[in-house]
């Protein structure tokens, strides 16, 4: 069986092994991982979530309205903390409403349920832990869903990809089921970088943990003073891109893989991409698809939106 060791182990081989260097951000979330992304998360400089907070705050009510049913079932792709949701779920009637938060890890699943439930008393909470396509596969009722995938996490996807598992999510719907999207809008640099290179160095320790889960995990010895933290932002392209750079000629062996790899001076490792968005970009990716864009949301400052479609 192929463990998840394993996985990890194969993706780092073939990231540093690659010509234009990269690992993928979907490492970043071991337990340290999560732990730094709930501090960025409450940066004055990660304006993301106080934007995406205001919306929901202040027109959750609104757009509760444009969801609701006779029998919902909300189903939140990576719930996070919830604190954003629960802005919106308050607004549901919670006899006939159940909220599905699904998640890979468990114990998300298990902090999730139980806060909302807390929160929201009497709202039907069952949480699903496993993958998103597999778990939604799953989920047969003649209930209305309403997926959720707030926070911009589409952006960690390249267009490729987003169109990819937007068309799987269109395939698990059915018709008048909707699909709620937050994301992040393309705006000028100088308030997008300091998103991803806040002054306090948390997205910095975010993006080099990397390097220690490969330390503890894969048996690597990465020197993580001798490496640094790098983000860009092209307006043009609406696209912000974290690296890990290597700050002399180096090089860090890894037992799992029984292999070295060689870094030179400045050489850059591709660790995350976050893309911004228009309408344009998500026309695009939803082309080809059954769901239209029926509402859009955004903040007073127009950082941020949050898209319902429906199919
Ligand atoms: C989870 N995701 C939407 C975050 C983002 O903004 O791309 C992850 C993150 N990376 C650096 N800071 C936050």
């Amino acid at each position: 069986m192929i463990t998840e060791k394993t996985l990890f182990a194969q993706h780092v081989e073939k990231g540093l092994s690659a010509p234009s260097k990269f690992l993928s951000s979907m490492y970043f979330y071991d337990k340290k991982g999560e732990a730094l992304f709930r501090e960025i998360m409450n940066l004055e400089e990660y304006y993301l979530t106080n934007s995406e907070m205001e919306i929901l705050m202040f027109q959750g009510h609104e757009i509760a309205q444009l969801l609701k049913d006779e029998e919902v079932e909300i189903i939140e792709l990576g719930a996070g903390d919830g604190i954003k949701t629960k802005e919106l779920l308050r607004h549901f009637d919670k006899k006939n409403t159940v909220y599905r938060p699904i998640d890979i890890s468990e114990q998300a699943i298990i902090d999730i349920s139980k806060k909302m439930s807390e929160w929201i008393p009497n709202l039907q909470v069952k949480g699903v832990c496993g993958d998103y396509f597999k778990m939604l596969d799953q989920l047969k009722s003649d209930a209305k869903k309403v997926i959720l995938f707030l926070g911009s996490n589409l952006g960690n996807m390249s267009d490729d990809q987003a169109k990819g598992f937007i068309h799987q999510l269109n395939n698990v719907m059915q018709k008048g089921d909707q699909l709620m999207l937050g994301l992040d809008l393309i705006k000028s640099k100088d308030i997008v970088l300091p998103a991803y290179s806040d002054s306090k160095g948390i997205t910095a320790e975010f993006n080099l943990n990397l390097l220690d889960r490969i330390n503890k995990e894969l048996g690597g010895n990465f020197d993580r003073t001798q490496f640094e933290h790098v983000a860009t932002y092209s307006e043009h392209e609406g696209i912000a891109k974290s690296y890990i750079k290597s700050k002399v000629d180096q090089t860090v062996t890894i037992e799992e893989n029984e292999k070295s790899y060689h870094f030179k001076k400045d050489e850059l490792i591709h660790t995350e991409i976050s893309r911004k968005y228009d309408l344009d970009i998500i026309r695009n990716i939803i082309e080809g698809t059954s769901l239209h864009l029926d509402y859009q949301f955004t903040d007073n400052k127009q950082y941020f939106t949050d898209l319902v479609l429906t199919k």
